[in-house]
Order: structure tokens, then sequence, then C-alpha cells
């Protein structure tokens, strides 16, 4: 049996220009590497992510005490274990960190392993990372998915002053390079149509535009036209998608959209008006996190509509999150982003109840994101169906789709 000897860790930028965590592990002849990745529009219920804080050095979020943690006690939790057993290396990881949201040694120090040991046992088995993922998941066909690309930025990842924080092409032809070429075409062109009309072309923090528009129906309707100009029709081959990421327009019980102070119930009207004037087929965070009568109202009003309820802030991949938004009846689908939860297993576990219960799955980046390709090999393997990875520009979103045309060869 080939076991894990070497654990090393630094401190490397994200694409914020922030610390986070890298991982390098060995087994035999074989080094894995692996970065975790950092949101901005962080769930309360997520798991820890520890940083610094010493003020002084990158503002406090400097990681050096989950690097030491990585090499220092998780090192010893994990060496001569075999790499090909993710089970028993994320088991022994949460049993030397000891608390429910792994406080104490980071989330981030966690992950950094778990990728690195998913990586060194595909390489151990001479598999594809997906291949190794699709074993360990168990499904008998790994399938490319369908991506839903960030075009036009706003919430917490610009300063467009838009609510809304993602606004998403959501492509429906028949492969995925063609969902991809065609989220790129409308991206150009929605550039050439935002510049045209005197808005700023710069972008957010994952890609897409952050230009001042001053409504949400604005927003979308330069959209509506970019697809068209494109030569795409809205509706029969691109559907829409947002992300409210509404826990970060709440406050005081209630929702600021456009300049309007809205109830949760006047919310669900607001987006029902939307996707009334909109091929908008996915919605994710549409309420607070811990509104839970929200998102039961948003379900309820939506179920017939074949709307796909996305749970993100609120359920953040996380087992137990998940079964009280199944028995309370707040979605039909999950955001699933590795950092959230801290480990591959409790990653796949929440897949795999989500899956059992006919939910669908979105793999995830953060907006922090690095050159790693983990989550297009793990949205493969777990056939997973979709996947949000940003805009057509900015290579640590960019890698991931490309990432997915390579693998699409082997398929
Ligand atoms: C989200 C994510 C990724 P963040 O809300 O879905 O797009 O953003 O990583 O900032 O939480
Ligand atoms: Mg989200």
């Amino acid at each position: 049996m080939t076991t894990i000897t070497d654990v090393r860790a630094r401190q490397i930028l994200d694409s914020r220009g922030n610390p986070t965590v890298e991982v390098e592990l060995t087994a035999g002849e074989h080094t894995a590497r692996a970065a975790v990745p950092s949101g901005a529009s962080t769930g309360v219920h997520e798991a820890l992510e520890l940083r610094d804080g010493d003020q002084a050095v990158y503002g406090g979020k400097g990681v050096t005490k989950a690097v030491a943690h990585v090499t220092g006690p998780l090192a010893e939790a994990v060496r001569g274990l075999d790499p090909t057993d993710q089970g028993a290396v994320d088991a022994a990881l949460l049993a030397a960190d000891g608390t429910d949201n792994k406080s104490q040694y980071g989330a981030n120090a966690i992950l950094g392993i778990s990728l690195a040991a998913a990586r060194l046992g595909a390489m151990v088995k001479g598999v594809a990372l997906w291949e190794h993922i699709q074993q360990l998941y168990g499904v008998d066909t790994p399938t490319l998915p369908r991506p839903m690309m960030n075009i036009l930025n706003g919430g917490a990842h610009a300063d467009s002053g838009l609510a809304i924080q993602e606004f998403m092409v959501f492509p429906k032809l028949g492969n995925f390079a063609d969902n991809l070429r065609a989220g790129a075409e409308i991206f150009h062109v929605l550039k050439r149509k935002l510049s045209a009309a005197g808005y700023a072309v710069g972008v957010g923090d994952e890609g897409g535009f952050a230009p001042h528009i001053p409504t949400v129906d604005e927003a979308l309707k330069f959209i509506m036209e970019a697809i068209e100009e494109a030569g795409y029709s809205a509706g029969e081959e691109i559907e829409l998608a947002l992300d409210a990421a509404a826990s970060e327009f709440y406050a005081g019980g209630k929702y600021t959209v456009d300049g309007r102070t809205l109830t949760a119930a006047e919310l669900v009207d607001f987006y029902l008006d939307l996707m009334k004037r909109y091929p908008i087929t996915s919605i994710e965070d549409s309420h607070h996190e811990d509104d839970l009568a929200g998102w039961q109202q948003m379900r309820a009003a939506t179920a017939d509509m074949g709307l796909q309820l996305v749970g993100d802030d609120l359920l953040v991949t996380n087992v137990n999150r998940l079964k009280m938004g199944i028995e309370q009846g707040l979605a039909n689908s999950i955001l699933v982003k590795v950092n959230q939860i801290g480990s591959l297993t409790e990653t796949l576990a929440a897949m795999r109840m989500a899956h059992a219960e006919g939910w669908t799955t979105v793999i995830s980046h953060r907006s922090g994101e690095t050159e790693d390709t983990f989550i297009a090999d793990l949205a493969v393997g777990t056939a997973a169906g979709q996947i949000k990875t940003g805009s057509l520009c900015r290579s640590e979103r960019v890698a991931k789709y490309n990432q997915l045309l390579r693998i699409g060869e082997s398929l």
C-alpha cells in the first residue's frame, strides 16, 4: 500500500489578493497539490475559515495559523494513511479537529489536505481526478455539467449598486462546448452594448461586468438584448439564472432591492414578476439564510412553475441544514461549495442526500478563487448536472471551464 509520507503547506494569494492555503501531499513517487477558495457573501452557518487576525499583516487575513495546523497536528493525523481511501483521510482530519464547525484547526486547513488527498489518490490509482471521484461517489455515468455563467455582477462582488449578486446566462444547447461558446459570445456582445450605452465595462470579482445600472429590470434587459444580438434565442436556447444572495440585502426583517423595501412575501412577488417577463429558470438564495418562512413562501409559489430554487447560504453544503431544507420544503436544489463544509467526504454526503431526494445540485466556485480546477472534476465525477464558476474572463474562472473542455475529450 502507498501511504501519505509528506505534508507541506504554504500561504499563497487568491484572485482578490488575499492569502489562502495551499497544500502538497506526497505518497511514494507522487505529489499532489490543492488550493482552498474563499467567499465574500459567506453564510453564517459555514464551517470556520481560520484567519490570523493580525491587522498589520494582510489586513488580518493571513492564514499562517491554518498553514501551521496543516503541517503540525493535521499532518500527524494523515501520515501513514492510504490516499485512495478518502473516507479514512477525512475521518482522521475531522477526529483531529473534534469540533462541529472545524473551528479548532480551520476548515481552510482541513479542506486543503482533503482535496490534495483526493488528487493524490487519483495519481496513485493512475486515473483522472474525475474518475477517482466517480468511484468514490458511485455514479455509473459521469457527465459534463451545464454551465451557469455570471456575466453581470452586483451585491458583495461589485460596486455596481445592484442588489442581486449574480446575473447568469444558462444555455441549454446540445453540449458543454456549445454552451460555453454561447456564454462567451453573449459576454462580448454585452460588453459592446454596455459600452455603447455609456456604462463602464470593468469587471467584478467573478469576471462579470459591474455597471452602475439602476435596476434589476434594466440589467436583465441588457442581457436579453445581448443574447438575441449574439444570435441566440432567449428562453429556447438560453435561459437565465440569478443568485440573489439575499442575506446581503436583508436588514430588520426587510429586503432592499432597487431602492424599495420589501417584506419576504413582496420579494416573492418581485421574483414572480421577473419570471413572467424573463426566461429565469433558476434562482439561488432568494431569501435570507434564516428567513425560513420566506423560503417556504418562495418554494410554494414557484413549485408548479418548474423553478429551480437553489439553497446556498441557506444549506451551506451541510447534511444537517439540507435535512432541514428537505423536511421544511425550503428549496429543490443545493449549491455545492467544498469550503462551506470543509472536506470532500462531507461534500459528497450532502450531494448524495440531495440526489436521493430528487433535488438538483449545482457545483460552485467561490468569489475568491485560485487556479485550482478541482471543482470541474468534482462536477463530472458526481454527475452533478450543473456548475457555476463565473464569467468568461479572469483565468481563475475560465480555468475551470477549460478543464471541462479537456475532460470532455475523454468522456
Ligand atoms: C455565491 C458565491 C459564489 P461567495 O454566493 O454563490 O458565486 O459567492 O463565494 O462570495 O459566497
Ligand atoms: Mg450564492
